[in-house]
């Protein structure tokens, strides 16, 4: 489905804006259930709900109240709702996820990130695969814009070609902050290009591609659908930081059986034991 140009442009800068990756009813839909959860947090004062692996499911922003409602991230929403289980093994992205690495294609985990209005959430620069090494890293995180993203509400923001460049450390004196060092964050900056477009877009990024995102400077709320997938050849050395019963499911082609390591070193990830590695990147360097 994509073409040469598309292709070569994700081979080359690590990612790729999609238009049209969910249909109109996906989209509704997807928001619907977002908007009812979004009611729900209202009532809440700390993290809530469960996870499979014992963690609150549902993650508030410190400051979060019922007036100004602050729910920065929902793991692994398939497993508490139908139409996101749906878009996960079905979704446009996933035909261009088959151009690419294709063609038979895992799911590895998903989550929402929003950025209410008002809230100061930022995510820290870092690469995808730190969080989760696999013996060959033909992964790819797509990114499903459920609201329209601007240059002002905290668009996702990329380091063109960096996927093709080191594995930074995302350990700095002991502590895993899940991000990159401040020198690293400085030198980036500069290159940083931003990825926005209308509600119903995409963006897919290869895992290594370095990344991160402002706060929300406008008065409309940023919410992300995210969903990650790999080649069927590329197995887990370590537990998924967001598991789910869902886990490794092929959604397109078949199982082959085989598996293909391609050669690279890092340390492995510290597993977040909070709701979402937004404690893990509070920490210090
Ligand atoms: O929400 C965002 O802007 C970026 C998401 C991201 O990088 C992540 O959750 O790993």
């Amino acid at each position: 489905m994509l073409s040469p140009e598309e292709l070569e442009q994700f081979h080359t800068q690590g990612f790729l804006f999609l238009k049209d990756a969910l249909t109109a009813t996906q989209l509704q839909r997807l928001t619907e259930q977002f908007d009812l959860w979004k009611e729900q947090s209202r009532s809440q004062t700390a993290p809530y709900g469960e996870t499979i692996d014992g963690r609150p499911r549902f993650d508030i922003e410190p400051g979060h109240c019922a007036e100004r409602p602050a729910l920065r991230r929902i793991a692994s929403p398939i497993e508490i709702s139908d139409v996101y289980l749906e878009v996960m093994r079905d979704n446009r992205a996933l035909d261009a996820v088959v151009d690419i690495f294709g063609p038979n294609i895992k799911f590895e985990n998903a989550k929402i990130n929003s950025k209410l209005p008002g809230a100061a959430t930022q995510v820290k620069f870092h690469q995808d695969f730190l969080f989760e090494a696999h013996t060959n890293d033909d992964m790819i995180t797509v990114l499903f814009f459920l609201d329209d993203v601007t240059p002002e509400n905290g668009p996702l923001q990329v380091i063109p070609g960096t996927h093709k460049g080191r594995l930074y450390d995302h350990w700095h004196d002991g502590i895993f902050t899940g991000a990159v060092s401040d020198e690293v964050m400085e030198a980036m900056t500069p290159l940083a290009e931003s990825c926005f477009g209308p509600a119903g877009s995409a963006c897919l990024m290869h895992t290594r591609l370095l990344h991160g995102s402002g706060p929300n400077l406008s008065q409309g709320p940023r919410t992300l659908f995210i969903c990650e997938y790999l080649a069927e050849d590329s197995y887990p050395l370590h537990d998924n930081h967001i598991p789910s019963q869902y886990q490794y499911e092929v959604v397109r082609g078949e199982p082959t059986g085989r598996v293909r390591c391609s050669e690279y070193e890092m340390a492995f990830p510290e597993m977040p034991t909070g709701a979402s590695f937004f404690e893990q990147q509070a920490k210090k360097q």
